[in-house]
């Protein structure tokens, strides 16, 4: 009998049953399942605490405010930021990336500057600065994968030089599960005197991240993919980087005062926070963080093992064509495959069948599967609360959805 999951029992939707099968579900790079503490931290907000932030003197009013700094705080530590006015809560990754890319990027371009990103960037670290470049006559870069699937190295230090303004990377892909080395890419980029953005969405629930060790100059994940609840995110930024930023939303919360033609800009982070804030979801998201905090290391080892385990029991499936490294050590627990001459989508109901829940597609990676010579992938990607049966019962559905879809 393979060991369930230490954590599967914090999480209450897992004890649903899907097709008559326990659900397992491995979708966890589009977003991840809540445990209890975050699911009792906002309710708990909307029964006890609900009022708007930093308008009212009002009891629920200052009760409601010093939580949603709490959060902020919280997620300083759970980053490693030196101060939590370097935290701004976003919509999420997307919204953090758009901002840096609108309010920071832009108005700094200048026609022949450089953007160097990698083939493997979801759309959300690609798109913004293809807007940002094409307003500014910037031009963007891309540092290319090796066939197996792996940052080219060469490639990335080749394109580095003195017009690149910016390089904006993955830390985890979301496709290959390839673990980007942040550290010496970073180290790399400043040398050449550029500014990095790290894309943390698919390493901030599964890596310890510490934005002094790392020294990116912004960072941008989403709570919904480590525990936490959809509609908020973090943008992490380096002080000084933070105050050169404009905000590209106006409204209430982020003045400092108005007249009639102007207005002066509150101090960072509330300049970039226009509007009510999600406060229910900065509590709920610093529950996420004080979930992982105790957990992570572990976790990180749980989904280590399951990681090398996944890789032989897919290697093992006839015709199964994986993508991304072979080396457990250099991805994390995402993985994408093709069974040839089936789609994708086919197999994943299939699959679904047998309770198992995966995604197929492009994965919002169309340059990437332009590299691979794809259109869509399967893709499984687990989480703390995965399990080693899960990953049999996905071998054991491939082969089956191979045989009846073959047929
Ligand atoms: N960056 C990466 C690496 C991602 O994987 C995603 C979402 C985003 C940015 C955007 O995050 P959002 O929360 O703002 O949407 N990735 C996926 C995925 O792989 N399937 O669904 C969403």
């Amino acid at each position: 009998m393979p060991a369930p999951s230490p954590y599967r029992g914090d999480f209450p939707i897992l004890e649903r049953r899907i097709q008559g099968y326990p659900l397992a579900y491995l979708d966890n790079a589009a977003t991840t399942q809540k445990p209890r503490a975050v699911i009792n931290a906002l309710s708990s907000y909307y029964e006890r605490h609900n009022a708007n932030v930093h308008r009212g003197v009002h009891t629920l009013a200052e009760e409601a405010s010093a939580l949603y700094e709490e959060a902020r705080a919280t997620l300083a530590r759970f980053l490693g930021a030196p101060s939590p006015r370097q935290i701004i809560f976003t919509r999420g990754t997307t919204d953090a990336l758009n901002l840096v890319a609108a309010g920071w990027a832009r108005p700094r371009l200048k026609p022949g500057d450089e953007i160097l990103v990698t083939r493997m960037e979801h759309h959300s670290n690609l798109v913004p600065w293809q807007m940002a470049a094409r307003e500014r006559g910037a031009t963007l870069r891309f540092a290319g994968i090796t066939a197996e699937g792996t940052l080219d190295r060469e490639s990335f230090a080749s394109q580095l030089s003195g017009r690149t303004r910016i390089v904006a990377i993955s830390h985890v892909s979301n496709v290959l599960g390839t673990i980007n080395p942040a550290r010496e890419l970073i180290a790399l980029a400043h040398a050449a005197g550029a500014r990095v953005v790290l894309d943390a969405a698919q390493s901030a629930g599964h890596l310890r991240l510490d934005v002094r060790d790392l020294d990116c100059d912004f960072l941008a994940l989403s709570g919904h993919k480590m525990y936490g609840p959809t509609g908020i995110g973090v943008l992490y930024g380096k002080a000084d980087c933070l105050e050169e930023m404009q905000p590209v939303q106006g409204g209430g919360g982020m003045i400092e005062w108005v007249e009639e033609q102007e207005a002066a800009w509150a101090p960072i982070p509330a300049r970039f926070e226009a509007g009510t804030p999600n406060i229910a979801g900065a509590h709920a998201l610093a529950a996420a963080a004080e979930y992982l905090r105790p957990r992570l290391e572990p976790a990180q080892q749980w989904e280590a093992g399951l990681t090398a385990y996944a890789l032989e029991r897919l290697a093992a499936v006839p015709a199964l064509q994986l993508y991304g490294p072979r080396d457990p050590a250099r991805r994390a627990g995402v993985f994408s495959f093709n069974l040839p001459g089936l789609h994708p989508h086919d197999v994943a109901e299939v699959l679904d069948g047998y309770g198992l829940a995966l995604r197929a597609g492009h994965h919002c990676c169309q340059v990437l599967m332009r590299s691979l010579g794809v259109t869509a992938t399967l893709r499984a990607s687990l989480a703390l609360y995965s399990d080693s049966g899960e990953l049999d019962r996905l071998a054991e559905g491939l082969s089956t959805a191979r045989k009846a879809l073959s047929a």
